[in-house]
């Protein structure tokens, strides 16, 4: 469907769509909001095609054709975890700790000394919370990659981990922050968001930051002038209404902030965890996640379609249905996706193959670095399929 000659209500005229479907088409066109009540009508009734439509007309219009990738390595310091999220399949408690990874600060050095001399932008650090690595232990780790690397941009912690070790220093969400922040920290990915509600947070993650933590923690942050990313765990037990409630939430941040710089649906996998018995979302009903996100988070520049976990042939398909944004080349050093039954066992692709694969599917690679800035275009003509 060319969208850009035809205007969409021109196409969607005479094609006995929904009304309700019809007007939101019409407030895409014209670049308004929809309300809740629409997101939901979406996810009843959008069938793919009209969803994609959609999201593909916003994507270009916001990127024309780009997509985005990054260079970046990931240090998981630990797998040892206060918590007990059912979904998780990555984890292991405290005395369980002999079965599960704990690095030490040499350890972790050695993992960014790995990448002297290679054209890496970003680290991003991530894992569970364990109870010993404390906030000045965190810190120290961030000012001895600033001192080895300082034009590495470092990503670091959920508001999950940040919750816990702040709390745990005795000191306020903000000074704690500050204190990060001054150590080098630049940002924060979108971890631990899950789903916010509260009648899906309890039976899914239930003693780890609510919502308003979450959201506390991120608009904190957007104060001091860092950005942050937000996620959403979706295909487990949530309804739509929770999906709609938890993106509402995030739009309504966006609008008293702007320091999002992407959202990232994360696609529940359910080996070796204690949903195991739920199945996982068909790629039909992924590929509908993603346009909707596009359509309802319209104050969201990029929707990033996490390639490790959805695996490379589904997070092609995903350029279609409004993502603009691959992540990165990433090395084998994340298991938070491979634990819990991803399609990537070990999730590595060069800078080439990820071009190609975005070029398989007509669009722009674009490398980019952390906060979006432009690096190099990997192709500048319009691609062949568009
Ligand atoms: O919060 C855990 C998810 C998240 C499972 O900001 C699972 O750029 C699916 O947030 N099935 C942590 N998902 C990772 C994360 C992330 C990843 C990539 C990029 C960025 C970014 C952030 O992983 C957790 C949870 O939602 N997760 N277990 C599972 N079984
Ligand atoms: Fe811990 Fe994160 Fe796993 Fe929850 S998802 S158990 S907080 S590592």
């Amino acid at each position: 469907m060319n969208v850009d000659t035809l205007s969409l209500s021109e196409v969607l005229r005479d094609s006995k769509i929904d009304e309700g479907l019809l007007a939101i088409a019409g407030k895409v066109q014209n670049k308004e909001r929809i309300t809740e009540e629409e997101g939901l009508l979406l996810f009843e009734k959008g069938e793919l095609g009209f969803l994609g439509a959609l999201a593909n007309h916003i994507a270009d219009r916001l990127h024309h054709g780009k997509v985005y990738f990054n260079r970046n390595f990931h240090i998981e310091p630990t797998n040892v975890c206060v918590f007990t999220c059912n979904f998780c399949s990555y984890s292991r408690l405290y005395k369980q700790r002999d079965d599960g990874w704990e690095l030490t600060m040499e350890q972790m050095m050695d993992m960014v000394r790995k990448y002297d001399g290679q054209p890496i932008t970003e680290v991003h650090i991530v894992g569970g919370v364990h109870p010993k690595m404390n906030l000045e232990f965190f810190c120290e780790l961030i000012r001895n990659i600033r001192t080895h690397r300082p034009d590495l941009h470092i990503k670091g912690f959920t508001a999950v981990e940040l919750d816990y070790m702040i709390r745990k220093a005795k000191l306020s969400i903000a000074d704690g922050l500050i204190r990060l922040k001054e150590a080098g920290l630049q940002s924060l990915p979108g971890g631990g968001a899950e789903i916010f509600h509260p009648d899906v947070r309890e039976v899914i993650c239930a003693d780890k930051v609510d919502a308003e933590g979450w959201l506390n923690i991120h608009e904190l942050a957007h104060g001091l002038g860092m950005h942050t990313n937000a996620t959403m765990l979706y295909g487990h037990i949530e309804k739509y209404e929770h999906r709609i409630d938890h993106m509402s939430r995030l739009r309504q941040s966006q609008d008293k902030t702007g320091g999002y710089n992407c959202f990232i649906p994360l696609k529940f996998r359910n080996k070796d965890n204690d949903m195991s018995n739920i199945p996982e979302s068909t790629i039909i009903e992924d590929l509908r996640l993603y346009a909707i996100s596009r359509i309802f988070m319209d104050n969201f520049r990029n929707l990033k379609a996490y390639w490790p976990m959805l695996g490379r042939q589904t997070a092609q398909l995903t350029l279609s249905f409004g993502v603009n944004d691959l992540d990165g080349t990433i090395d084998d050093t994340t298991k938070i996706y491979s634990m819990a039954g991803s399609e990537e066992q070990t999730p590595a692709l060069s800078t080439e193959q990820l071009c190609d694969m975005i070029e398989a599917v007509g669009r722009i690679p674009v490398e980019r670095d952390t906060l979006y800035n432009e690096l190099k275009v990997y192709k500048t003509e319009v691609a062949h399929l568009h």
